[in-house]
């Protein structure tokens, strides 16, 4: 029931705590929720496939249904779990497992009866509480601040684990490599892919796997469809592999006849510049969203110099035309989840050279953060009639229009943060 050692487990509370207790009061505790089941709508008594909140998950080793971490200044760490039932093990074969803990039935006598003036709920909060607790009260905000500032720094046991599913995800792209041709469809990439992904050990995928070939690869999220990948073409693949809601998140970009044209190659090329100079660049104390204006940059001036854009490279940023055809940040934070604890302290995040980043602060060591640039024609946005007169001088329209079939590219890799050079924990996948 838990893949966490008990001292990795004990270490992350070790390092919370000093945080936590010069916020609290000490007659205040804190409540992390692990959450509850959620019924499909009119799916009587079926529900969807639970998992926990990702903070309660990363504080306590465990994954089972309303589960409650508890802390205080006075008692410490308690943990609450919902002992196995009788009916989960007649129809789910689930045997009762051994915690250190308690029934969570008896928590709310245990608030009674230590009479905590204030209650702070965070993690997947029940709609309802036999207990009054606050949300989203000033404290519970520094409460939570303090918890992600925490979670973002990536232990020895996270960096082994995700490290490991890139050795999956390679799998699943060697598998891709071998497979592709003109004729088969983005729909069996995928199939063939995830097969492959789960024969080596993933459990599931972290986010719907994106297949885009042709024009589709310039659809950010593609889903990948029935359409077949022609000679020529390129194809994109954005895929990942999760282990208990760890993951890695990866982008490559193949030629279905297995070599690049000159123009497939040149834009290529580009966003793999783009993507080098990124991930140099990731280290401590640097700002991401430098980061992004530099892949924002390097795509510009390539751009510049393929006739599609023109004028100032330092225009083209600042009036957001670069955000045509890159229209994403350069990246997220990555780990326990596909988009981990990034956007909290972001809540109205600035725009750069047109875009909203995902994440707007300086790189920490330890923190494990995806470098995608991309580049794409997207007819949405090269069509657009206020794009086609707010940038009629610094986008050659009609040269773009040329590129409508390539799609795009985009690169991604999740780099950790180290004291020295960043390690490319996804590296082993081919580019
Ligand atoms: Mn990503």
């Amino acid at each position: 029931m838990m893949i966490f050692s008990e001292k990795t487990i004990s270490q992350r509370r070790q390092r919370l705590e000093p945080e936590w207790k010069n916020l609290l009061s000490a007659d205040d505790c804190v409540l992390v929720f692990c959450g509850e089941p959620h019924t499909r709508p009119g799916g009587l008594d079926q529900t969807y496939p639970f998992i926990p909140h990702p903070s309660y998950y990363w504080l306590s080793g465990y994954r089972r249904v309303h589960g409650v971490v508890f802390y205080s200044k006075e008692h410490g760490w308690k943990d609450f779990i919902l002992p196995v039932t009788k009916d989960e093990s007649i129809w789910e074969g689930m045997l009762p497992f051994a915690f250190n803990g308690l029934d969570v039935k008896t928590l709310n006598d245990f608030l009674s009866q230590h009479k905590f003036k204030n209650v702070i709920a965070l993690g997947q909060i029940p709609v309802r509480t036999d207990y009054a607790v606050s949300t989203d009260t000033p404290l519970a905000k520094q409460l939570k601040e303090k918890f992600d500032q925490c979670r973002r720094i990536k232990d020895a046991d996270e960096v082994k684990r995700v490290s490991q599913l890139a050795d999956i995800a390679n799998m699943g792209y060697k598998k891709i490599r071998s497979f592709i041709r003109p004729g088969v469809t983005e729909r069996e990439i995928q199939i063939e892919y995830e097969a492959e992904i789960q024969r080596h050990g993933a459990q599931k995928l972290p986010y719907d796997t994106i297949v885009g070939s042709g024009p589709n690869a310039a659809v950010l999220h593609a889903i990948p469809t029935l359409k077949k990948v022609k000679e020529g073409e390129l194809v994109l693949i954005d895929a990942g592999a999760d282990i208990e809601d760890y993951c890695v998140d990866i982008t490559r970009v193949l030629p279905v006849s297995g070599k690049f044209s000159n123009q497939q190659q040149s834009l290529y090329d580009l966003v793999f510049a783009a993507q080098k100079h990124a991930i140099n660049m990731c280290r401590v104390g640097q700002e991401w969203s430098q980061v992004h204006l530099t892949t924002a940059r390097i795509i510009a001036e390539g751009l510049v110099s393929l006739g599609i854009m023109k004028g100032s490279v330092d225009g083209l940023l600042e009036t957001a035309a670069i955000s045509v055809f890159y229209p994403h940040g350069v990246g997220h934070l990555v780990g326990l989840r596909v988009r981990d604890t990034g956007q909290e302290e972001n809540i109205s995040p600035r725009s750069y050279a047109g875009t909203r980043i995902r994440v707007d602060l300086p790189l920490k060591e330890n923190m494990l953060i995806t470098v995608e640039p991309g580049c794409y024609f997207i007819p949405t946005l090269i069509n657009d009639s206020t794009n086609r007169e707010k940038f009629k001088d610094m986008i050659n329209f009609s040269e773009a229009e040329k590129w409508l079939n390539i799609g795009g590219v985009r690169i991604e890799d999740d780099i950790l943060i180290t004291q020295s050079e960043p390690s490319n924990l996804t590296a082993v996948v081919a580019k």
